[in-house]
């Protein structure tokens, strides 16, 4: 590798090379001068946030020796580097996971000689929870001072949160690039039952696990107009592109360490700032202050993530980011591709890029741009490399979701991209021409502009199949559906082998090793698995099989379980201004119903809270009808139904939801009648390390959407990898689920996919009656029953459904639910045994659902990529 430094100096440097800490002891001085020099505190000074922030800068300091040597290796060997490029990381909080993949440089039994704490397979974990002891501070008090990285919506952005830390831990030389938000997805405040969102400023108390890199500074142009005065009149050839607005691109970078392995990956998050540069014959003296203020202005574009989940709006800035983000990456992916001097025909041998949905489908554009504009090479060349490059993740059907923008606001803020586009079109359509002579029904709806007399929009989706080789759905259910509903025609004009099924995962090292310790604990005690391999091959589980109904252990299980559960009380009374919800007495009586997810229509938490109130009103009749307590504990026996989400801010159904959660919970909490039997709660603020105490909890978690709608659903993996058990419909991976599992593990319900359409259509022109128990609980709800000063408060929700042809399909589905709920209650109440032994046979075959197998499959069947280990 180059280097500046000359021959002679060279063995300076290495006489005075860095070292990782290995010991304690070594940590512990570490710790002190980071406590010292980095924060400038000491002994008489330092509360829990200064050791917080001394214990990352420490682990930190470990990371980045690997992270540079990671960086030469792959430098050197020079394999395929594969880049996700992802508007939304959800990564949550970084010390503790980095103390569970760190690699300290001493070996197991060499720490073991120097008498060191160790346990099973974890040494730097434990290492450190003994030394932040001895100097006097509790490991777990420290790691809560820590703000979750929060630049995500939900599943989307915390999939490539797990993408990353498989990708490290598979050895893959591949980077992540996003955008670095000051403002991450917004804090849930719930007042008077509804929800206010309040700003995130996440980096309030600067953030130790960043490498601002002032050095790494690209220009992105943003306006202006396209120069072709070379007398050269077509699109085609290079053109200029003469910006009218000019900000910059800093680079921040976030070491990702894989799991037992010295690999130390990066996540390269952009930073907006404004230029140096000043446009002086554009100001006159006295417009001073203003071209500051407009300086100013660049700082804007990585202000604040969208929060929107599945929903798409059209916002300039939106397409500012999209832009900025994208011409940052593939300016810095170029620089260092060309820094080979290999030849541009070689591009799609070197790089693999993957787009996280359309978000980042500008960076096909502007790669041609690149390479036909800056680099001047013929235009089908560039695009045959441009093709090779990427791959596409489609992420959702919904149509809300599908991008689209108005060509006049594309072409106004990129004019140059926006002739490009046309020309990627014409030519894409003359070929559809060509296969397809005269169809223009065709050529109409595979158009990438969308050509409706009033707007012209430009089609993200479609753009990015074409300017890609591969295009991907996330469960074998939604990809399917793409190839026969929104992407049917481009499976005519390609073929079926351009579209494939990657199903999604998690990682077991978060999900399962950092969230549930005790669980973790027992497997690795029980499979004998004390350097917790299993976390690299978890077919390793399938050995839980054999004690599924061993007595024993299942009471070995139960009692994490129940330990997990206490956790959870302990939170929500902490939420709940430290009144406790939920009896901790009867809490191994008391099954825990969970739904945590974002709130969407689609998913159907309406569907779930109209469910408790059946059960409410249910056992509420059983008592006026002369019915003991006894025999309605015996019917409806204990159970506590949480909730936890976020709404788009926005979105006015998804709030009125929430609304009636509260609602519901203040009447059925204060029903002393029911003696606490049932109780509903919904957690606010839900985000990763809530889930990570709120997943280990379930016994019973709800994946109930509309079928055909969920993509994939990547929280049910994580619920059935902690024991818990699933109610769900036939939707996304809960079919993979269902077979990796066992349909004897899983409490599936409710209609098919293949038949929403001819249910839709019944509700639109038959207005079918509802069924009895749905109808008695909308009844309720609009007697004002949860809402007293207002009745028509939640008439909008029960309107949809009773007069808006209740698209999601409540109705239809209601019987169902209620029918399986009752079958549940069955298992967990009469037949403990069997419901220990499901759970125990669902984390035996979880194995499928680690996002290790998922990276595996991308990089054999999409990017062709190889590990790079380390020796
Ligand atoms: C889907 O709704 C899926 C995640 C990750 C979401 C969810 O079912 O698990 O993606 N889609 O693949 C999405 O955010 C924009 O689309």
């Amino acid at each position: 590798i180059e280097t500046k430094i000359p021959v002679q100096s060279r063995e300076l440097w290495n006489k005075h090379k860095v070292q990782k800490f290995n010991t304690s002891e070594e940590f512990e001085e570490k710790f002190i001068s980071h406590v010292e020099w980095t924060l400038a505190r000491s002994l008489y000074n330092c509360d829990d946030l200064a050791a917080y922030q001394a214990t990352s800068q420490s682990v930190r300091d470990n990371l980045v020796i690997d992270w540079n040597k990671t960086q030469q290796r792959q430098t050197v060997r020079g394999g395929k580097r594969v880049y996700y490029l992802s508007l939304e990381f959800l990564m949550g909080r970084a010390l503790d996971n980095a103390l569970i993949n760190m690699r300290t440089d001493t070996s197991a039994q060499d720490v073991g000689k120097t008498d060191q704490v160790l346990t099973k397979g974890n040494t730097s974990r434990e290492m450190i929870r003994q030394a932040m002891k001895d100097l006097g501070f509790k490991l777990e008090d420290i790691l809560e001072q820590e703000p979750d990285a929060a630049l995500g919506n939900g599943g989307l952005g915390r999939l490539a949160a797990c993408f990353v830390d498989s990708l490290a831990t598979g050895n893959f030389p591949a980077w992540g690039y996003g955008l670095r938000y000051q403002y991450g997805i917004f804090a849930q405040k719930i007042i008077n039952g509804y929800q206010v969102e309040t700003p995130d400023y996440w980096l309030n108390f600067s953030n130790p696990w960043e490498i601002e890199r002032a050095e790494i500074q690209v220009p992105i142009n943003f306006y202006g107009y396209v120069d072709r005065t070379n007398g050269e009149q077509s699109t085609l050839a290079p053109s200029d592109w003469i910006g009218g607005e000019r900000v910059l691109a800093m680079a921040h970078d976030m070491p990702i360490p894989g799991f037992k392995t010295s690999t130390v990956n990066n996540l390269r998050l952009w930073n907006a700032k404004p230029t140096t540069e000043f446009d002086f014959s554009k100001f006159n003296s006295g417009d001073y202050k203003n071209s500051v203020e407009q300086q100013q202005r660049a700082e804007s574009i990585t202000a604040v993530l969208y929060p929107n989940d599945n929903f798409e709006q059209g916002k300039e800035l939106r397409l500012k980011q999209q832009y900025f983000w994208c011409a940052a990456s593939l300016h810095d992916i170029v620089r260092r591709f060309k820094k080979n001097g290999r030849p541009w025909s070689e591009f799609p041998d070197a790089i693999a890029i993957q787009l996280n949905d359309t978000h980042p489908t500008l960076a096909i554009v502007e790669l041609q741009r690149i390479l036909v504009d800056l680099e001047k090479l013929d235009w089908h060349l560039a695009w045959d490399i441009v093709i090779k490059t990427f791959a596409y993740t489609n992420h959702t059907v919904m149509q809300e979701a599908l991008e689209k923008w108005p060509v006049g606001l594309l072409g106004h803020l990129l004019p140059r991209h926006l002739e490009i586009i046309f020309d990627i079109n014409w030519f894409f359509l003359q070929n559809v021409e060509k296969k397809f002579p005269h169809d223009m029904e065709l050529l109409s709806r595979v158009s990438i502009i969308e050509d409706a007399s009033s707007d012209r929009q430009v089609r993200m989706a479609f753009l990015a199949i074409i300017g890609s080789h591969k295009v991907n759905g996330v469960a074998e259910l939604h990809s399917d559906l793409i190839k026969t509903t929104i992407f049917q025609d481009f499976v005519k004009i390609y073929g079926a082998n351009k579209f494939t099924n990657v199903t999604n995962g998690i990682t077991p090292r978060r999900w399962l090793k950092q969230a549930n310790p005790k669980l973790a604990q027992l497997i690795s005690e029980t499979i004998n698995d004390p350097n917790d391999d299993y976390l690299l091959d978890m077919s390793k589980l399938t050995e839980l099989s054999k004690y599924a109904e061993d007595a024993g252990f299942q009471k070995k299980w139960n009692d994490v379980k129940q330990f997990n559960k206490l956790r959870l009380a302990d939170l929500i009374k902490r939420l709940n201004g430290g009144v406790d919800v939920i009896d901790r007495e009867h809490i191994r009586n008391t099954l825990f119903d969970i739904q945590v997810k974002r709130i969407h229509e689609y998913k159907r938490q309406q569907l779930n809270i109209f469910g408790v109130i059946h059960r409410y009103l249910e056992m509420k009749e059983m008592l006026q009808s002369g019915g003991s307590i006894e025999e309605v504990a015996n019917r409806y026996p204990r159970k506590v139904s949480i909730f936890g989400g976020k709404s788009a801010p926005g979105y006015y159904m998804a709030k009125l939801i929430i609304k009636l959660v509260n609602s519901v919970a203040e009447v059925v909490n204060n029903d002393a009648e029911i003696q606490d039997l049932l109780k509903v709660y919904f957690i606010p603020d839900y985000n990763v390390s809530k889930a990570e105490i709120i997943t280990p909890a379930s016994d019973l978690s709800e994946h109930i959407s509309t079928a055909g709608t969920e993509a994939s659903g990547t929280s049910n993996m994580k619920f059935v990898m902690n024991g818990g058990l699933i109610i769900g419909t036939v939707d996304g991976a809960n079919v993979e689920i269902t077979r990796e599992i066992g349909e004897d593990n899983i409490f599936l319900f409710g209609n098919l996919s293949e038949n929403v359409d001819e249910l839709r259509y019944n509700h639109q022109f038959h207005n079918p009656e509802l069924p009895k128990p749905l109808k008695r609980v909308l009844d309720t709800v609009e007697s004002g029953a949860f809402s007293p000063q207002n009745h028509h408060e939640f008439k909008p929700l029960t309107d949809s459904i009773k007069y808006h042809g209740d698209y999601y399909l409540v109705s239809d589905d209601f019987e169902s639910y209620i029918a399986t709920q009752d079958l549940v209650d069955e298992v967990y109440h009469k037949n403990k045994k069997e419901w220990l032994k499901k759970s125990i046979l669902s984390v035996a075959n979880v194995g499928f659902f680690s996002s290790d197998r998922c990276i595996e499959e991308y990089a054999e069947t999409i990017w062709n990529a190889e590990p790079v280990k380390p020796e």
